[in-house]
């Protein structure tokens, strides 16, 4: 066993679109442990920290921007193999070709989408996991 914990955002979309129950029901089903939640709109400078190594990308500003439009429900979820784990149940970054059974496979919309727009966050190292949790739980 490698029990681990990892930051899981359920990005403004998904709590727009009123999928906040239906992401929850599949982190606790797969046996994660829900151990601390909240709900927030995002101060840019938390954001700024989060993405921080995207700084520069071409997608960075609408980025920002979308996580800044809405409120986002942040997650501190422990299991085992957890950090891959959820990523694995999340599917890959964009949802118009995520694997069905997945997060962004099943829930993404395939029209009108814009890439950001992907539902979930999730930490995709021990350190960014560390990191993360350290910005968004403290
Ligand atoms: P995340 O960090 O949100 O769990 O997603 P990820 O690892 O699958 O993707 P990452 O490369 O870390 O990118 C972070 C978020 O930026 C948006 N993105 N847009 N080409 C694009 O327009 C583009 N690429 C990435 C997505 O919201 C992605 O989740
Ligand atoms: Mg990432």
């Amino acid at each position: 066993m490698s029990v681990e914990e990892t930051l899981v955002l359920i990005k403004p979309d998904g709590v727009a679109r009123n999928l906040t129950g239906e992401i929850l029901r599949r982190i606790e089903a797969k046996g994660y442990q829900l151990v601390d939640v909240k709900m927030l709109e995002a101060p840019r400078e938390l954001l700024a920290a989060h993405y921080a190594e995207h700084e520069g990308k071409p997608f960075y500003e609408p980025l920002v921007e979308f996580m800044e439009s809405g409120s986002i429900v942040a997650l501190r979820v422990a299991g085992n193999r957890v950090i891959e784990g959820f990523r694995s149940l999340a599917g890959t970054t964009d949802p118009s070709t995520a694997a069905p059974g997945t997060i962004r496979g099943d829930l993404g919309r395939d029209w009108g989408l814009k890439v950001q727009q992907n539902l979930v966050h999730g930490s995709d190292s021990v350190e960014s996991a560390e990191r993360e949790l350290a910005l968004w739980f403290h």
